[in-house]
């Protein structure tokens, strides 16, 4: 990380040119001048609502590329770029430099216009005079220089200047000869530290951090301040366009986009529900609250950032921090919104164009088990449940000191897991449990029990406790706190306290196919050989066997099923 003297601040060095009149465009004709742009900064005293209107004014429309110098150049207006047949092969070469086409990105503008894709009401809607200056954080590892430079031209060409405070570039140890500075540096931190380090010298009131491959768009500033001006504990989020990785379009995305997580921990999108739509009369450029951010692109006011302890900065290279910080901003109090009037085009690509320092799916994992550790309550086990058992047996990963952040949680009151499913993100399918109930054996015709160390069989009766078990997430086959399991080389069912940690534990729950009968089996894996639990022809107990669709005595059915 090469530090503050490394950072780059590009705003001192913003030309006075961001607002020159153009001849072709007659509505351009009586541009003001920068000055009247300007409104003059207003005190606005609180509660007084007439002050408040008139000082406000129309999002300004910064943007002077919308009609560029180069009309005809390579990609302009956001359209489609061409690679000419003479130079496929060159292209394909310079793929990998990236990961998308990077021969086109040096054909491009830095200064291209990209269409207006902002729903209509946008141009016309008010945002305060007085609003909060901000910080632009760029973090970068060996990115593509003109993709990096578009991304940067986007933000000073749209943005109105008393807004932006600076430009804040970081780079991570990047291995390209034209980013490495005079200064050696000296190791590579990953995208959040390296946020962190960019945060760390920040003087905006705002903090908006941007990958560096994204192409801001008209008026994307002032309505992403405005939430924050509104309610400092608001985080706001541009609608994520597409740049085409290939052509190198300019794609504009479906409305009502908001981010939403699936288990295990991943991200997606989703449209938002509509009755929610409905419920709430929603138009299409009002703010869209998300249950997680996307992670790249977002505007937090800059104390509060540091209010909620920032970052885990125990989050390595790439991934996870976006629910981090998601969890940590509803959980604390805060609030997550997509704003359809600020919209920036970002290039999603195949590949990430540098190297992991640690195997990727390593990395990744090791920073979302920190995430469920400390943010997800009860409801960790969905996390791990949903194929992430390895990171639970002893010695296979360390994912380090979990302390502070649980400490953090603790001094800022953040609310429980439970309360954000059932507050932010209801639409989430969370059973904590994926079988409940009376576990019925076919062969025996009759339900499994438990009691005093001992397992057998009993007629079934929903109103006996001992005859209650859960499959759980853990892939327990649980009664209470005793869960059952295998031991020795004689592969004894037994019975044992409960430990996520043992792998001799866990029971797949299975359908086996049997002439076209599903056929539900207590699989155990940790044997060579597929073994089910089997119980006993005289019913009085069950033992192990090698797992035989056939078998009536193999299958069992719980009476409440939460999961396919
Ligand atoms: O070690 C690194 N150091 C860095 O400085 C790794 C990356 N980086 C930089 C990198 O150069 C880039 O500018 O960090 C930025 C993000 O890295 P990307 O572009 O490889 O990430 P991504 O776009 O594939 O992934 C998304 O998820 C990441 C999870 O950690 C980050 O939160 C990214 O910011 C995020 N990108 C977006 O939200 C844009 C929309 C994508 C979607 C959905
Ligand atoms: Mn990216």
């Amino acid at each position: 990380l090469k530090g503050k003297d490394n950072m780059v601040n590009l705003v001192e060095k913003q030309n006075n040119a961001v607002n020159k009149s153009d001849p072709d465009r007659p509505d351009q004709k009586a541009q003001p001048t920068m000055k009247e742009l300007i409104p003059p900064r207003v005190e606005i005293k609180a509660n007084s609502s007439s002050v408040r209107k008139s000082g406000m004014h129309k999002v300004m429309h910064m943007d002077v590329t919308q009609s560029p110098r180069d009309k005809g150049a390579v990609g302009q207006f956001g359209l489609a770029a061409v690679v000419p047949k003479d130079k496929q092969e060159e292209m394909r070469g310079r793929w990998n430099e990236g990961h998308f086409n990077v021969y086109l990105s040096e054909q491009i503008p830095v200064d291209r216009a990209i269409p207006d894709t902002r729903p209509q009401m946008c141009s016309e809607s008010l945002v305060h005079d007085n609003l909060p200056t901000t910080s632009v954080i760029f973090c970068f590892v060996d990115e593509v220089w003109s993709t990096l430079l578009r991304s940067v031209h986007s933000v000073l060409n749209r943005s109105p200047p008393h807004l932006l405070k600076e430009i804040i570039l970081v780079d991570d140890f990047s291995t390209k000869v034209s980013q490495s500075s005079d200064h050696p540096t000296e190791e590579r931190q990953g995208l959040i530290r390296a946020r962190l380090a960019g945060a760390a010298v920040a003087a905006g009131e705002v903090l908006t951090f941007l990958d560096s491959h994204i192409e801001c768009n008209v008026g994307w500033l002032e309505p992403l301040l405005e939430r924050v001006y509104m309610d400092r504990r608001k985080v706001a989020c541009p609608v994520i366009e597409v740049i085409s990785d290939k052509d190198m379009s300019y794609v504009l995305v479906d409305n009502f986009q908001r981010g939403i997580f699936k288990w295990p921990l991943v991200f997606g999108w989703n449209t938002l529900p509509e009755e929610v739509i409905k419920k709430n009369k929603m138009k299409d450029s009002d703010p869209i609250r998300c249950p997680v951010m996307a992670g790249g692109l977002f505007s937090i006011d800059r104390k509060y950032f540091y209010e909620l302890g920032t970052y885990d900065p125990g989050l390595e290279v790439w991934g996870g921090e976006n629910m981090e910080i998601s969890f940590k901003i509803w959980m604390c109090g805060g609030e997550i919104e997509i704003i359809p009037c600020s919209r920036v085009g970002h290039i999603f690509r195949g590949e990430n164009p540098y190297k992991f320092p640690k195997d990727k799916q390593k990395t990744v994992e090791r920073n979302l088990a920190r995430v469920a550790e400390v943010w997800l309550d009860e409801y960790k086990e969905l996390f791990y449940g949903h194929g992430y058992h390895h990171l639970l047996d002893k010695n296979v990963i360390d994912i380090g000191n979990l302390t502070d952040q649980i400490k953090l949680r603790e001094k800022l009151k953040c609310k429980s897991f439970k309360w954000y499913l059932e507050n932010v993100y209801p639409e989430m399918d969370a059973p904590l449990v994926r079988a409940q109930g009376l576990v019925f054996n076919v062969g025996a015709r009759k339900c499994l029990a438990l009691e005093k160390g001992v397992l057998f069989f009993a007629t079934c009766d929903l109103t006996m406790q001992n005859q209650l078990f859960n499959h759980t997430w853990m892939r327990h086959l649980q009664h209470q706190q005793t869960c059952i399991g295998i031991r020795g080389p004689r592969e004894r069912v037994t019975l044992e306290p409960c430990d996520n940690a043992e792998p001799h534990l866990r029971w797949l729950h299975k359908s086996l196919i049997l002439s076209s009968a599903l056929v539900e089996h207590l699989i155990t894996e940790q044997l060579s050989q597929r073994n089910c639990l089997e119980a006993d022809t005289l019913g009085e107990g069950v033992h192990l066997n090698v797992c035989n669709p056939g078998n009536p005595f193999q299958k069992w059915h719980f009476t409440h099923y939460y999961t396919k």
